[in-house]
């Protein structure tokens, strides 16, 4: 691995600053540990990250360029340092300095704490998104926030997930992290809106009672074989000192008080759901610290830059990752309004040119809502805008359809029935130039399901980036074996060209390559099975099927209905004398929101029924169950090389798009999955032959639906489907103790099954039947495998990003 180096590199100056870095940690050579070795390698890197990131900020052809801003409460973007060295096209010179130390890199490596600033996909695509910006030089910034605590750590006590706090920083602090006390940001909370008499006019202007300081922190992104750094800057809440008291007024005084102490609480924690909207206050002041810090700095460089205001949508968009950014929108029309005294005309202009929203999903839970009244307490000058905007809209609409009270109704940014709600998806659609969703299919649904009267409203506005992954993170670093296989057969420019992977599909039936494609995944294989051992005590049989579904836990993504085929497998087992099946390990990783009871539950369901089987003579090693705890980002760099089968299998219209389907299918892995989210262009790209789709298609789903679903039919017509669930409910799976798993019989029973997992019980079955015995035929599965690698190039983020770049951003690459 030796991608072209920036800078040439100086290897005695660069121990020299490591030894350096270790005297600042109080050690030296000899007493150092190996996580001072570590933290010193880091630091003297960051010294050349943070040095291109200040050039590239400084560059002047960039500032006259347009950039994205990437606005998201999340990114996911796991270890830097084996990435940035790839990135750097150093690896191979720092394992050499390294080894002269005494020590391996990726032994070094393993010091490092995941950062976990996200729950999952969302999160992750936006780490993904920021790295294909830097490769392809296309200019930018990510805005996020400096959580003190990322997402919980996992741990199981009698199979029950425990939460931990996640102190990713302790206590030394992260070395690639810089600290921008120049570029800080003061961020307003609660007061009212003051009427201020000038010559004449009348305007409004915010008092907040509380302010809290932003301090930016800047993480390298650091472009792969090219010197563009740029930054992720995350905000970290700080209370303002004393002093600034005297900003509070009187009568809120007690009231600022109490929020003052939370000021220092902002950015302690990431709220750890996924697909799904808790709606608490806290929350939505961490999503308006986030906006207003962010849309501050953006006007700062717009105008630093020297462009006027009016320009802005010529040289910055913004990019809403979800709605949980929306508030920047009232947010920048405030600024414009109230601080730059621009029209309302104006103001709206320049917003409504200038952001781009990001639909991430279906889930009715998900949608977020924030109660009227909180929002007007909080953000009394935000509401206010909102409702003008509002106000606006409904005359439009009023003008499509006139008379349509109904249309007014559902399009509406307040919800009126009930307690009256900010509706902020709705907010984002009309303030956006464009809305995107993440899938073909995805995309299709959002204009036929969720939003057809913006869609008809707006024609053209909505439209689909499908997701990607980036290469170098999700198959040059993480399978260096099968990258190196692949570099001598192709060359070394795939990993920022992923389509030439489709160069190896000529390979696919050539015996050699077969045979060493396969032992790459063997040693993959045995990497994780060594993992296992140590960590769990489990010991694995590297020739048996990887069965693999790592995600975060949710019944839509029918974890449960992988649960039901495991113990079906293990009944047959038991139950049918010549029941013959290919040995196989089946591997679950998912973390559950710590107050989704029924998450947990399923958790704690499949860590029994492993514990049982794991332990049942009987079935030696015919099947193993693997619940891998904290399942993070350096957890998925060992799973996904070693995946022989990739389980994709939500309710058809749930997943949105998925992005662990297109890592494993890089790595070689089959899908099994259903006609859902991107499974749907995998399958496009790889052929029928090459995945495995079973189960109701969305339209299967809806007329299912339609006709009556009756969980009950399925369990009484399936006599393996029964049995599999019946062992839920005596003590199969939890000796002494029946019942302990019947809040997962009674989710697919009782509550009705919101997920049909009955109803695709049977056509799953048939599919895995089929994987076992394609799995037999050593060649057969070579050569798919070996398919899906060399057909899945369009999933590289490289390609999403000049989507964006080409559809909806309108950007221009700025080589440095
Ligand atoms: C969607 F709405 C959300 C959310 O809150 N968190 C999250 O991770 C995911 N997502 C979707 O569930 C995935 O299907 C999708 O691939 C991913 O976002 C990125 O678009």
């Amino acid at each position: 691995m030796t991608p072209k180096q920036q800078h040439a590199f100086d290897k005695s100056a660069f121990k020299a600053s490591m030894t350096q870095h270790l005297t600042q940690l109080g050690r030296t050579p000899e007493t150092a540990e190996m996580r001072d070795w570590y933290l010193a390698l880091g630091r003297a890197l960051a010294e050349h990250t943070t040095s291109d990131l200040v050039a590239t900020e400084n560059d002047l052809a960039i500032k006259q360029a347009k950039s994205v801003n990437y606005l998201s409460l999340e990114f996911l973007i796991g270890r830097l340092t084996g990435n940035n060295l790839i990135s750097m096209g150093l690896y191979d010179e720092i394992a050499a300095v390294v080894s002269e130390f005494g020590f391996g890199l990726t032994d070094l490596l393993e010091q490092e704490r995941d950062p976990s600033l996200g729950n999952g996909g969302l999160g992750r695509l936006a780490a993904c998104f920021m790295d294909s910006l830097a490769a392809q030089q296309y200019p930018a910034v990510g805005y996020g926030l400096h959580y003190e605590y990322g997402l919980f750590r996992q741990s199981f006590k009698d199979g029950a997930q425990q939460e931990a706090p996640d102190a990713w920083r302790e206590p030394e602090g992260y070395p690639w992290e810089v600290v921008r006390p120049d570029l800080a940001q003061t961020v307003g909370f609660y007061g009212h809106v003051a009427v201020i008499e000038e010559n004449g006019h009348t305007r409004r202007e915010w008092v907040p009672s509380l302010h809290i300081q932003a301090m930016p922190w800047d993480l390298p992104i650091v472009g792969y074989q090219s010197n563009t750094v740029y930054p992720l800057r995350l905000w970290e809440g700080r209370a303002l000192t004393p002093f600034a008291l005297d900003a509070f007024n009187d009568g809120d005084y007690t009231r600022a008080q109490q929020a003052a102490i939370d000021a220092g609480n902002l950015t302690k924690v990431l709220y750890p759901n996924d697909n799904h909207d808790a709606g608490k206050t806290l929350r939505l002041m961490q999503q308006y610290f986030h906006s207003a810090a962010s849309v501050g700095d953006i006007l700062r460089r717009h105008l630093d830059a020297g462009h006027p205001l009016a320009a802005l949508p010529d040289y910055e968009t913004i990019q809403l990752n979800d709605t949980h950014p929306t508030i920047a929108i009232p947010e920048l029309m405030r600024v414009l309004l109230d601080e730059h005294h621009l029209s309302w005309d104006d103001a709206w202009s320049i917003s409504s040119q200038t952001f781009a929203y990001t639909n991430h999903t279906l889930l009715p839970e998900a949608l977020e809502t924030w109660s009227e009244s909180l929002m007007a307490n909080l953000l009394p000058r935000h509401m206010e805008i909102i409702f003008e905007i509002n106000h606006r809209f409904l005359q439009d609409v009023a003008a499509k359809w006139p008379g349509d009270v109904r249309k007014q109704q559902v399009l509406s940014v307040i919800d009126d029935q009930g307690e009256r709600m900010v509706r902020m998806a709705n907010l984002c659609v009309i303030g956006s130039y464009a809305v995107n969703g993440v899938a073909a299919l995805h995309s299709e649904l959002v204009k036929r399901d969720l939003f057809p009267e913006f869609d008809a409203l707006y024609p053209g506005r909505i439209q689909n980036v499908t997701n990607g992954i980036t290469p170098r993170r999700w198959l040059k670093f993480c399978n260096p074996d099968l990258s190196a296989l692949i570099s001598e057969k192709i060359g070394d420019q795939w990993p920022a060209h992923l389509e030439q992977l489709e160069q190896i599909a000529q390979y696919a039936d050539d015996k050699a390559f077969q045979k060493a494609f396969m032992a790459v995944k063997k040693r993959n294989k045995q990497r994780l099975a060594d993992w296992v051992k140590t960590h769990l005590d489990i010991t694995l049989n590297t020739d048996a099927i990887f069965d693999v579904q790592i995600k975060r836990l949710h019944e839509y993504k029918r974890q449960h209905l992988n649960l039901l085929h495991v113990i079906s497998l293990y009944h047959r087992l038991i139950h049918e004398p010549n029941f013959d099946m290919t040995p196989r390990v089946v591997f679950f990783a998912a973390k559950a929101a710590p107050g989704y009871a029924l998450a947990k539950s399923i958790i704690f369901a499949i860590n029994k029924v492993a514990e049982t089987i794991n332990n049942d003579p009987r079935v030696g090693d015919k099947l193993k169950v693997v619940f891998i705890p904290d399942y993070r980002v350096s957890m998925a760099e060992i799973i996904i090389p070693a995946a022989d089968v990739s389980e994709q299998i939500s309710m058809a219209g749930k997943e949105a798009s998925g992005t662990g389907n297109m890592k494993m299918a890089l790595n070689g892995a089959l899908t099994i999955g259903t006609m859902d989210g991107a499974n749907v262009e995998i399958r496009e790209e790889v052929g029928d032959d090459n995945i495995y789709i079973f189960g109701l298609d969305v339209e299967g789903v809806n007329a299912l639906r339609e006709k009556g679903y009756h969980p009950d039919h399925e369990y009484h017509q399936q006599p393996l489907l029964k049995a599999s669930l019946d062992s839920l409910l005596d003590d199969t799976f939890t000796p002494g103790h029946p019942g302990l798993l019947r809040p997962v019989f009674d989710s697919v029973m009782a509550s009705g099954d919101p997920y049909l997992c009955l109803a695709d019980f049977a056509d799953y079955v048939r599919a895995h039947n089929q994987i076992d015995s394609d799995y037999r035929d050593s060649t057969l599965w070579a050569h798919k495998a070996i398919l899906n690698t060399a057909l899945v190039g369009k999933f590289s983020s490289d390609r999403s990003i000049r989507d964006y770049v080409t559809n909806i951003w309108q950007l221009k690459a700025v080589k440095r």
